[in-house]
Order: structure tokens, then C-alpha cells, then sequence
């Protein structure tokens, strides 16, 4: 008899019809959920994702295994998901998320950036921002933007997936980490984790011709390992990041800029948006907010707060 006698602790490097590939002690076992529940104290309905710990009952000669818990999470990177209008997790335990955008091909968004930087703050995880396909020589502006974000402390990265340019630097700050990459399809995620991860073999998409844009090649999330250690984690491509919805007050905390000046303004409820006496749009009038980053913050206000 092969199986070991009590659950044993994994970590989840990606599952796909809730079967899930659990790596325990270096060896991967394909493990399914018993029952459509977990027994965690959360409860959490079908819900497991890429760096989720969890507890299986392991097969050890057959490689498979049958997850009997989730232990509790450290953090979670969650998005809202408009077509089931629920959250949906994209990977839990992060040390790191590193928002993936593209000089050109897919345009550069600004928004999406910002929205993504806004979940990782709110969910108490460090984030980054990369600069890919720097062959196709990015703009002043573009730049000037990556300036801003350097500025607010999140560490800026400018590579090229495809030559190689850059590559070291990301794989230094990753080393040791357990790192998310998240960004539109077709910038380059699972370009630039196969320059990560020699043998990753992720496989790449080409450009819609028409819309200069992905084809959403990724289909699910998956984590690789670094090649010194730590885990990288590639997600699917994300036309629009909506965010879960939550109190204005959280979402001006989330944006480092805002931090300060929102606690000198008139009124303790203040949304920074109309009111008198905001200290927010003082800071912005005197140059000290960069007015994209407010465009930024008004359209999540718009759509994410109540
Ligand atoms: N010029 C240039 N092209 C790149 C670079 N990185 C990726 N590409 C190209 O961009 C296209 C999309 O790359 P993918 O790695 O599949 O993009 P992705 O972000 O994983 O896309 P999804 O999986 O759909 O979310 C492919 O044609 C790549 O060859 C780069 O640094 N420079
Ligand atoms: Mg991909
Ligand atoms: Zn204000």
C-alpha cells in the first residue's frame, strides 16, 4: 500500500477542471478536491489557485492525491470577474505582482496599470511594474509614465522578452519570491516567463493583424519555478481589470500619493473628488499628483466604490 497515512502539505502550481498539479517535497501530484467543499475554516467554494497551500492525502505510486484542506492565506491577489459577477483569486501567497505592459502591441494603457497596482495595495502585496518589448523603442510619454511609477516606489522594470535586454535585472528581484506577472494579453507574459525560465515552454500567441492585440493564448494560471528558486506565476490576459467593490476611503489609501494629503482634507469623508477643502486636489493643482493618476482615481471611484 503506497499511500501515506496522514495529509501532507503542497503548494498548488495550477489547476484546470479542478484537477490540480500539487508540488510536495519537489514531486508533483495530480490531486482533486474532496467533496466540492473544503473543510478550511474559510469555506471557500471551489476557489483554489496558483501558491495556495493545501493539505492532500497523497497516492505516492500513482503520483495523485486528494485535497483534504486549504491552510490559511497570507494574501491574495483578487480581481472581479464581470462575466460570473463574482471574485475570482488569480494566485494567493505573493511576494510580489509585476504588471506587464507593452511599449506598443498592445497599446500602452495607463488604466489598466493603475488598477492593478490598486488591487495589489489594497491586498497588502508589493508590486512592480515591466516594460516590455523595449526593441519597439518606447515613447516619451510612455517613459515619462514609468518615471511616475518609480517615484511612488514600485520597482520599474524595461525589457525585451524577445533579445534578452532586461532579463537579468527581473530575474534578480524575483529570486526567492513567489511573483505574479498579470497584464492584456498579448504583451508578453508568457514571452517573457519563457526568458525567465529556461524549459518553461509556455506556449505564445501572435497578434490579432485587426486589432493589434492578444488572442488570450494563456488559459489558465500556473506557477514555474525561478531558476535559483522562488515561483513565477503566468495568468491569463485580462482585456479589462475590474476591481471588488470598496469604500472610497480604501481606494485613495491605495494610491500612495493620496495617502498623505487625504488626511488634511476638510472633510473626513471626503471622496477627493468635488469637495471643498480637499487637500487631494491641492496636491494635485501644486503639481505633487500626477493628473493621470487622478483621471486614474476618479474612473475607479466611478465604478469600484460605494
Ligand atoms: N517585439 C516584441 N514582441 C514580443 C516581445 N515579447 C513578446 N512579444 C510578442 O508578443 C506576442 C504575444 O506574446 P505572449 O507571450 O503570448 O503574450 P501574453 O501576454 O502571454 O498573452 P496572453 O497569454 O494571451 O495573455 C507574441 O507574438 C510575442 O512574440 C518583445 O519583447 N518584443
Ligand atoms: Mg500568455
Ligand atoms: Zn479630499
Amino acid at each position: 500500500m503506497s499511500k501515506a497515512a496522514s495529509p501532507q502539505l503542497g503548494i498548488i502550481l495550477h489547476g484546470i477542471n479542478n484537477i490540480f498539479t500539487v508540488r510536495v517535497e519537489n514531486t508533483s501530484y495530480l490531486c482533486r478536491l474532496k467533496g466540492k467543499r473544503l473543510s478550511s475554516e474559510h469555506r471557500r467554494y471551489n476557489a483554489l489557485a496558483p501558491g495556495d497551500r493545501v493539505y492532500c492525502v497523497l497516492d505516492l505510486a500513482q503520483h495523485t492525491g486528494m485535497i483534504t484542506e486549504a491552510a490559511t492565506r497570507n494574501n491574495a491577489f483578487v480581481r472581479w470577474n464581470p462575466k460570473r459577477n463574482a471574485p475570482q483569486t488569480i494566485a494567493a501567497n505573493l511576494d510580489l505582482v509585476l504588471v506587464l505592459a507593452s511599449v506598443d502591441t498592445p497599446p500602452f494603457r495607463p488604466r489598466f496599470l493603475d488598477a492593478v497596482l490598486v488591487a495589489a495595495e489594497h491586498a497588502g502585496i508589493s508590486a512592480g511594474v515591466i516594460l516590455n518589448k523595449f526593441d519597439l523603442g518606447p515613447d516619451e510619454a510612455v517613459l515619462e509614465r514609468m518615471a511616475v511609477y518609480a517615484s511612488l516606489g514600485y520597482q520599474v522594470f524595461g525589457c525585451s522578452a524577445v533579445n534578452g535586454k532586461g532579463i537579468s535585472d527581473i530575474l534578480e528581484a524575483t529570486r526567492d519570491r513567489t511573483v505574479l506577472l498579470v497584464g492584456q494579453s498579448g504583451v508578453g507574459k508568457s514571452t517573457l516567463l519563457n526568458a525567465l525560465v529556461p524549459g518553461a515552454e509556455a506556449k505564445i500567441g501572435d497578434l490579432s493583424a485587426k486589432y493589434n492585440r492578444g488572442r488570450h493564448t494563456t488559459r489558465f494560471a500556473a506557477a514555474f519555478d525561478h531558476p535559483e528558486s522562488g515561483l513565477i506565476i503566468d495568468s491569463p490576459g485580462i482585456r479589462e481589470f475590474s476591481l471588488q467593490l470598496f469604500e472610497a476611503s480604501e481606494l485613495s489609501y491605495a494610491f500612495p500619493e493620496m495617502r498623505e494629503p487625504a488626511t488634511h482634507c476638510r472633510f473626513s469623508t471626503c471622496t477627493h473628488s468635488h469637495e471643498p477643502g480637499c487637500q487631494v486636489r491641492a496636491a494635485l493643482d501644486a503639481g505633487l499628483i500626477h493628473p493621470d493618476r487622478y483621471e486614474s482615481y476618479l474612473r475607479l471611484l466611478d465604478r469600484s466604490c460605494i
